[in-house]
């Protein structure tokens, strides 16, 4: 399958992330698409294409225009105010805090417009995410223009960011532009499967009303994995919406056996959506070897994923997500695409 990358990714570099209370090496690092590119060639997956220029005409349809505008200049706002490092915030219009005010300076509109503190603007990641957006939009293409499948090796990902909001190491939401997009050349239906360990929060927000797009997630129960806030079975989906979320939480410590269980839940689910394509958001943090994850799904097993979705029977456009195992983060990857290929 094709593969859609460039090295554009690499400007986007955090100094370092706030976890637990002290400043270490960013989990979120050039160095995981880096290894996932170099396996996939080695094991001669490919061919390995560049994205083609879409424009931000495409990522105005799911995201706001004036929080586009905001992390277009963010970086060059910190860094003209004189501040070290990345731009981070640090204060948020919680419960019964004003969201309907978007404060005039850089401190407040950085609070306004995310929702974490693990989730730096540095010098690179407009570049970096605009780049991302296209390399999504590439992989569309050519599934649209009859390929079975396509892989988008995006980074940084984009499945936490909502329309106006950034967190999570996501700042643009790569699957829902590809979605939106492949409604807007004509698709009547379209379903995002998010595979990644994390509840896809941005994604299930952004979709959340609407009846032409469903979202499934398997990913790490709320209650005690991040993002927290989101991803409860409850959330069925709201007004025309309601019935087209599905969210699939499971413990901490859970392997293949309950994991791919879930699987074929999220699995039947799309089948029965009858959509005219899929849109995967492939992490691989579900990996036993992930260090910010919990789930203990072997590296033999990711093959599966692969054979499972394939199975789907429909033009299916994969995007990297999560994955921190540095280790396995290509060999789980390329785990996934030869599975979806040998099925
Ligand atoms: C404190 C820990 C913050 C943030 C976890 C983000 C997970 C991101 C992801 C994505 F796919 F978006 F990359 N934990 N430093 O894996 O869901
Ligand atoms: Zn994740």
């Amino acid at each position: 399958m094709k593969i859609i990358h460039s090295q554009t990714h690499e400007r986007h570099h955090a100094v370092a992330e706030f976890n637990r209370g002290a400043m270490v090496d960013a989990y979120e690092s050039p160095d995981r698409a880096q290894r996932v590119i170099a396996t996939l060639r080695e094991q001669g997956l490919g061919p390995v294409l560049p994205p083609q220029a879409f424009g931000e005409a495409p990522l105005l349809r799911v995201h706001d225009a004036a929080y586009v505008a905001f992390l277009r200049g963010a970086y060059a706002e910190w860094k003209a105010a004189g501040r070290p490092g990345d731009a981070l915030p640090m204060a948020w219009p919680i419960r019964d805090l004003r969201n309907d005010r978007i404060p005039d300076c850089l401190d407040g509109r950085l609070g306004h417009y995310s929702y974490d503190i693990s989730t730096a603007i540095t010098a690179g990641t407009w570049d970096a995410i605009t780049d991302g957006v296209d390399i999504a939009l590439t992989a569309a293409r050519e599934v649209l223009q009859g390929d079975r499948a396509a892989f988008g090796l995006c980074r940084p990902p984009g499945h936490h960011a909502a329309r106006d909001y950034y967190g999570g190491y996501c700042y643009l939401n790569n699957a829902a532009i590809v979605a939106q997009y492949l409604r807007d050349q004509g698709a009547e239906r379209v379903a995002i499967l998010d595979v990644d360990y994390h509840h896809g929060n941005g994604t299930q927000s952004i979709f959340y009303d609407r009846a032409d797009v469903l979202f499934a997630s398997i990913h790490g129960d709320p209650a005690t994995e991040y993002p927290y806030f989101l991803g409860h079975a409850d959330e069925r989906g709201r007004g025309e919406g309601e019935g087209y979320n599905l969210n699939l939480p499971l413990p901490a410590g859970t392997e293949w056996a309950q994991w791919s269980q879930a699987l074929e839940t999220a699995c039947q689910a799309v089948t029965d959506f009858a959509p005219q394509y899929c849109v995967v958001s492939l992490g691989v943090d579900t990996s036993e070897d992930d260090p910010i994850s919990r789930f203990r799904v072997k590296r033999s097993q990711f093959p599966l994923i692969g054979q499972r979705i394939a199975a789907l029977g429909l033009p299916t456009v994969l995007l990297m997500e999560g994955g921190y195992a540095t280790g396995g983060i290509g060999e789980n990857v390329a785990g996934v695409l030869q599975g979806f290929e040998s099925a």
